[in-house]
């Protein structure tokens, strides 16, 4: 599934609330073409705070856990199905580290760097692994936990 016969991988990617309302959506998605991206499917999403803990369910016992929940709630996000060859990886760097803070001076053409704010407000998402992103596009994309998710549009 990650990986198909012509070599290419699927990962996920999500434009979190601050990224969408802060109108990055066009930026990023010329960054994700420029790179070698191909969008297979797209969707926007109000998360309720249940789809929010099962989908961060591996930081439950964190001390940021229920401020990541109120962040991850607080507005739409923009759900995204990317490919191309080593796709996980490659969108992790090209997203940059967790803290967006630090993004601005390490790693200052990352996307991170670009919209995000702090180590919670970093405006998106990547899989970390060829696993996670596997479980993640059948999270967000099956209809099978639709019943978790509230849609707000089909489509941009
Ligand atoms: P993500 O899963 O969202 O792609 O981010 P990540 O792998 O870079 O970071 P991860 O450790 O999985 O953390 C998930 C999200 O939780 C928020 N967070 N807040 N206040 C804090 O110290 C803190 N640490 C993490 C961030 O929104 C992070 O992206
Ligand atoms: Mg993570």
């Amino acid at each position: 599934f990650a990986s198909n016969a012509s070599g290419k991988e699927k990962t996920l990617a999500m434009i979190k609330p601050d990224g969408l309302s802060g109108n990055y959506t066009d930026r990023i998605k010329n960054l994700i073409s420029d790179s070698g991206f191909t969008i297979c499917k797209e969707r926007i999403i109000q998360l309720d705070e249940e789809s929010v803990m099962s989908f961060y369910a591996e930081h439950s016992s964190r001390s940021f856990f229920g401020s990541l929940v109120k962040y991850m709630t607080s507005g739409p996000v923009l759900l995204m199905i990317l490919e191309k060859e080593n796709a996980v990886a490659d969108w992790r760097a090209l997203i940059g580290p967790t803290d967006a803070s630090k993004a601005k001076v390490t790693h200052p053409h990352s996307i991170r760097a670009l919209c995000g704010l702090d180590s919670e407000k970093n405006c998106v998402h990547g899989s970390d692994s060829p696993q996670s992103a596997q479980r993640e596009i059948s999270f967000f994309f099956e209809e099978k936990i639709s019943g978790r998710i509230v849609p707000k549009h089909d489509e941009l």
